[in-house]
């Protein structure tokens, strides 16, 4: 699912369209300023959600699209409850703030507690409905943006108070629903001044104010008891080599990172710092590539340590890998952080930010993250958004019903292969020749060329395999 040539400028138009869309949703009326007078109420007397009560484990003969068939949150799989496995998450920016734009037509989607502003007051509103949300849902996590829960002012100063006077309602909520951030992170992308890149951009004034939105965004993240921070680079990277310095604005965006975790120290922050990995969206070319080109900016600038991935499945096929391959990948070096639960479309190639509904493409994903013994501090963020023709407020519950219960499939399935054991007897047999004196030396490093070429002199030409892929695929197919 290589993104084609052609489908460049659409992606890249409709990216730019969804994200001022997302935070200037419906008519913007009220100017984001703390002493607006429209909009100037964040009462909603009413249920967000009626007729939507918490939803229950019911089992795979229920018929209710409002129930779990596959997700029982407290039950045990290989010695761990289900919620523990995944810690899922709602992502406060597709679930609140999309609205079902695209390059080509308006918004479709007005939930009924939308009131077409921007202001202070529809943002606490809206932070109302999202704790009913994941109540109701039954998850234990959501996801922020500094900009999705609250509205820019026109001075960094008026940005943070605005910010902080949402966070302080965010905190009481949590409070009062044990509910959890899994992670935050700071817009650094809609912005006209970050049109060039945040921490890669050629202005310095940029930089240093994509400094002061993270500073001050690790600093709430903290507050909320966030357990991990994410930087995504949606504009640190290119459009055209001929205008741009890659070194220097590789070297600077080491140096941002290394002031992120300065300031992480200093405040006392324990998350884990994620970067997450793009190919491209919205710019041509984004430095995070893929996990590896991740992992080897991370060991090139001495960051290994301080950071872990935030994998995510629709960007992994963007890359022309699978999503298995970037979760292995990260897994292998140490780095598999969290995961940004979404897929692609196969046909049309871009960031289509699905829910992922392929019960084999989720038992891949959770074979992974068994290997890994799991993810936390990380868990299963959805970064996902309803089709633009999805339009009816219980089809926020239906979709991430359907994510959930997707993926507890996939665990089922992983843990019936992990049981079974014969996949892995079957990968373990395919090196067997290496369990042998003569494997442990290579594999020990102790083998020198000399010594090999005496060994083939000896043995003759070697017998080689069957890599038994049918077999193996078999072995898959009977888990699901
Ligand atoms: C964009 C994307 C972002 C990050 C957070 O493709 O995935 O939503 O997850 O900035
Ligand atoms: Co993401």
């Amino acid at each position: 699912m290589i993104m084609k040539s052609g489908k460049l400028l659409l992606l890249l138009l409709s990216f730019n369209v969804f994200y001022y869309a997302a935070v200037n949703c419906a008519p913007q009326t009220c100017p984001a300023t703390k002493d607006a007078k429209c909009g100037d109420s964040d009462d909603w007397k009413a249920e967000f959600f009626p007729g939507i009560s918490k939803i229950k484990y019911e089992g795979p003969s229920s018929k209710n699209p409002l129930s779990f068939k596959w997700h029982n949150p407290e039950e045990e799989i290989l010695g761990k409850k289900m919620k523990d496995w995944f810690r899922f998450s709602v992502a406060f920016w597709h679930t609140f703030r999309g609205t079902g734009v695209d390059p080509f037509g308006a918004p479709t989607k007005y939930w009924p507690w939308e009131d077409g502003t921007n202001s202070l007051s529809m943002a606490k509103r809206r932070m109302r409905a999202n704790f009913e949300f994941i109540n109701k849902l039954g998850v234990d996590f959501w996801c922020f943006h500094d900009r999705d829960i609250a509205p820019d002012g026109k001075t960094i100063e008026e940005s943070n108070e605005n910010l902080d006077e949402v966070v302080a309602l965010a905190h009481e909520l949590q409070r009062q629903s044990k509910k959890r951030v899994l992670w935050g992170t700071a817009q650094l992308f809609v912005h006209p001044r970050y049109m060039h890149g945040a921490a890669t951009s050629s202005e310095l004034a940029v930089y240093a104010y994509a400094a002061a939105q993270v500073k001050k965004a690790l600093e709430v993240t903290h507050y909320l008891g966030g357990e991990n921070y994410v930087f995504w680079g949606g504009r640190e990277g290119y459009q055209s080599l001929l205008n741009t310095d890659m070194e220097r604005e590789l070297n600077h965006l080491a140096r941002f990172f290394e002031a992120a975790v300065a300031h992480k120290k200093k405040i006392g922050f324990n998350g884990t710092f994620l970067i997450e990995p793009k190919p491209q969206e919205p710019t041509k070319h984004q430095y995070d590539w893929d996990a590896a080109t991740a992992a080897n900016f991370l060991r090139k600038y001495g960051l290994i340590g301080e950071f872990k991935l935030n994998i995510e499945c629709n960007h992994a096929t963007l890359s022309g890998h699978s999503c298995h391959h970037e979760l292995e990948t990260a897994r292998i070096n140490g780095l598999l952080g969290n995961i940004d639960a979404n897929t692609g479309d196969p046909q049309v190639g871009w960031d289509t930010n699905q829910f992922l509904v392929d019960i084999q493409e989720a038992t891949m994903i959770m074979l992974s993250v068994i290997r890994n013994g799991g993810i936390a501090p990380g868990g299963f963020n959805f970064d996902v958004k309803l089709r633009r023709e999805s339009t009816d407020v219980e089809d926020l519950f239906i979709a991430h019903i359907v994510g959930m219960d997707t993926m507890a499939r996939g665990l089922r399935n992983a843990a019936k292969l992990v049981e079974d054991g014969s996949l892995a007897e079957l990968v373990r047999k395919r090196y067997q020749s290496f369990d042998t004196e003569i494997g442990a030396q290579i594999e020990a490093g102790k083998a020198d060329f000399d010594f090999l070429e005496k060994k083939v002199k000896e043995w003759g030409e070697p017998k080689v395999a069957s890599a038994k892929q049918e077999l193996a695929e078999m072995i898959f197919q009977n888990a699901m």
